[in-house]
C-alpha cells in the first residue's frame, strides 16, 4: 500500500529507549549481587570479543541520575531497562537482597520525577549462576517456580509504580544461543535439550504473566521476541517453502504459543519426527494458554532472506560475524528446511546485519494480522562505528538516517492499522555488546569506555541525541 496521507502517531506513544542490566550496570559484584551465567561465561577465553566484560560496562549502577537527567533532557517518555536477578536473589531464590530492590526503587523513583515512564523487563538474560549450578538452570522445570517468585517480588515491590512490563527477553535467542549454538551460556549444543529448555521457558513466561494479573490487575505485560520477518530468495516454489518454514520455525514456534498458547502444528510434527519436540506434562498446555500477553514485544533489527536447504545442506553453525569486518558472517542453515542467503537488494552494517526498514512495517503487519495484539517496539537501532571529533563531536548521520527510515516505516503501519504502543531506541547510551564488546555502539549517547577499559567513561551526546529529542517534540509527525 502506497498511502497518500500518513495517519499520526497517537499521542500517548511511548517514544523511548532501551537497555539491559548486564550491558549497562557494571557493579557486578556490588552491594549483595550474586553473580550470573554472563559474569562467569565471559571470564571463559574466547568467548567475547577481546574478552571484554559487564565487570562494568558503563556503569550505570553509579551514574544512573546522570543518565536519567539525560533521558529527561532528550524528552524520553519511556525507558526500558531490565532487573538483575542476582541483584535482588543473590542465590536466584530464598534470601531478598534489599540493597538490590533498593536500586531498582531508586531508578524508578527518578524516572518517574522526571515524567519517563519506565518499562521494565523482568528477564534479560542473566540467570543468577546459582540456579545453573543447582539444577542447570532452564534445563529444570524447578525454573518455572523461581522465575515466577523471583517476578512476583517484583509485582510486589514496583507494580505501584510500573505498569508496562516484558517478562522474558528474546527467549528465541537466548534458548538458541545457548543450547544449540554454543554461543551464550551455558554454551552447549544440543538440539533436543534446546526444545525442552525452550519448553520450560515457555511455562515461566506463562506462570509470570498469570501471576501478573494478580498482582498487577491495570498494567500491561508481555515478552519481548527478536523477530526478523522471513523473505523467500526467488518465486521458485521451493524457496517459498523455505521461506514458509522459516516463518513456521523462527517465529511461529515461539509466537503462536505467546499468543495462543498452541506449538503450530508442521514445525511440531517434524521436530516429533526427528525425537526433538520438547516432553510435555499434564497440565503444561492449560498453562500455557493461561499465560496470554497483552501485547507482543518486538525487537526488530533485520529481515532474513531464504532459499532451499538440501538434506545434506548448510547447518547452523556458519561463522558469525562479531568483529565488525564486513562480509565475514557465513550462510546458515537447518538442513531439509531453509538456508539463508544475502538479500541482494538491502544494504548490511559492518556486522552484516540487513538494513530493512521496510521489514519492520512487515514484521508488524503479520504479527497483528496473525494475533491481533498491539505491539511495543522494544528494541530498534544502528550498532556501527562512531568516530569523537574534536570537541567532543560525533556526527552518526547513518544511526540518524536509520533511525528515521525505521519510524517513517512503523508510522506507515500505524496508517495501516496496526496498534503500535511505542517505540524504544537500542540503546539509549552505548553499552556493552554481549559477544561484540564496545566498538559496536548503538547509544544515542555515547560512553567513553572500550574493550581494554580503564577510560573516563563520560557520557557525550550524539548528533542523534539532539534529533531524536526533536522527533519526540513532534511526536513523530513531520
Ligand atoms: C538484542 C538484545 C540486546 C542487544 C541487541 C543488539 O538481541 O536483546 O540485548 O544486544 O540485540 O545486539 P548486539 O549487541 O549483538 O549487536
Amino acid at each position: 500500500m502506497i498511502h497518500e496521507k500518513l495517519a499520526n502517531f497517537p499521542n500517548n506513544f511511548l517514544w523511548g529507549a532501551a537497555s539491559a542490566a548486564y550491558q549497562v550496570e557494571g557493579a557486578w559484584n556490588e552491594n549483595g549481587k550474586g553473580l550470573s551465567n554472563w559474569d562467569q561465561f565471559v571470564r571463559i577465553p574466547g568467548k567475547t570479543f577481546k574478552g571484554t566484560t559487564g565487570d562494568v560496562a558503563v556503569d550505570h549502577y553509579h551514574k544512573y541520575k546522570e543518565d536519567v537527567k539525560l533521558m529527561k533532557e532528550a524528552g524520553l517518555k519511556a525507558y526500558r531497562f531490565s532487573v538483575s536477578w542476582a541483584r535482588i536473589f543473590p542465590n536466584g531464590k530464598g534470601e531478598i537482597n534489599e540493597q538490590g530492590l533498593e536500586f531498582y526503587n531508586n531508578l524508578i523513583n527518578e524516572l518517574i520525577k522526571n515524567k519517563i515512564e519506565p518499562v521494565l523487563t523482568v528477564y534479560h538474560w542473566d540467570l543468577p549462576q546459582a540456579l545453573q549450578d543447582e539444577y542447570s538452570g532452564w534445563e529444570s522445570r524447578k525454573i518455572v517456580e523461581d522465575f515466577t517468585n523471583y517476578c512476583i517480588v517484583l509485582y510486589k515491590n514496583f507494580g505501584d509504580r510500573v505498569k508496562n512490563w516484558v517478562t522474558l527477553n528474546e527467549q528465541n535467542i537466548f534458548t538458541a544461543h545457548g543450547y544449540m549454538k554454543a554461543l551464550h551460556p551455558p554454551g552447549v549444543k544440543d538440539d533436543k535439550l534446546f526444545f525442552q529448555v525452550n519448553h520450560h521457558a515457555n511455562l515461566a513466561n506463562a506462570s509470570a504473566i498469570k501471576a501478573f494479573r494478580k498482582y498487577i490487575p491495570n498494567g500491561k505485560v508481555g515478552p519481548s521476541f527478536a523477530y526478523g520477518p522471513a523473505y523467500p530468495y526467488s518465486s521458485k516454489p521451493e524457496d517459498i517453502l523455505a521461506f514458509e518454514n522459516a516463518e513456521e520455525f523462527n517465529a511461529h514456534w515461539w509466537m503462536d504459543v505467546y499468543a495462543w498458547g498452541e506449538y503450530p502444528k508442521a514445525a511440531w510434527n517434524y521436530f516429533a519426527s526427528k525425537g526433538l519436540a520438547p516432553i510435555l506434562e499434564e497440565g503444561d498446555l492449560e498453562l500455557l494458554k493461561a499465560g496470554k500477553p497483552d501485547f507482543m514485544g518486538l525487537n526488530y533489527y533485520q529481515t532474513g532472506t531464504f532459499e532451499k536447504n538440501p538434506i545434506d545442506g548448510v547447518t547452523e553453525f556458519g561463522h558469525f560475524n562479531t568483529t565488525g569486518k564486513k562480509g565475514t558472517t557465513e550462510d546458515r542453515g537447518v538442513p531439509g528446511l531453509y538456508k539463508t542467503i544475502k538479500n541482494p537488494y538491502l544494504e548490511t552494517t559492518n556486522w552484516d546485519w540487513a538494513i530493512d526498514p521496510t521489514g519492520l512495517r512487515i514484521a508488524l503487519r503479520r504479527i497483528s494480522s496473525r494475533y491481533r495484539l498491539p505491539i511495543l517496539i522494544t528494541e530498534n537501532g544502528l550498532g556501527e562505528y562512531d568516530n569523537v571529533e574534536e570537541n567532543d563531536v560525533i556526527n552518526d548521520d547513518y544511526r540518524i538516517k536509520y533511525i528515521y527510515s525505521h519510524i517513517k516505516s512503523i508510522r506507515e503501519a500505524v496508517t495501516d492499522g496496526v496498534d503500535v504502543l511505542g517505540y524504544c531506541i537500542w540503546s539509549f547510551t552505548d553499552l556493552l555488546s554481549w559477544l561484540n564488546g564496545f566498538q559496536k555502539r548503538y547509544g544515542l549517547v555515547y560512553v567513553n569506555q572500550d574493550e581494554e577499559g580503564g577510560k573516563d567513561l563520560r557520557r557525550i551526546k550524539k548528533k542523534s541525541f539532539y534529533w531524536y529529542k526533536e522527533l519526540i517534540e513532534k511526536n513523530g509527525n513531520e
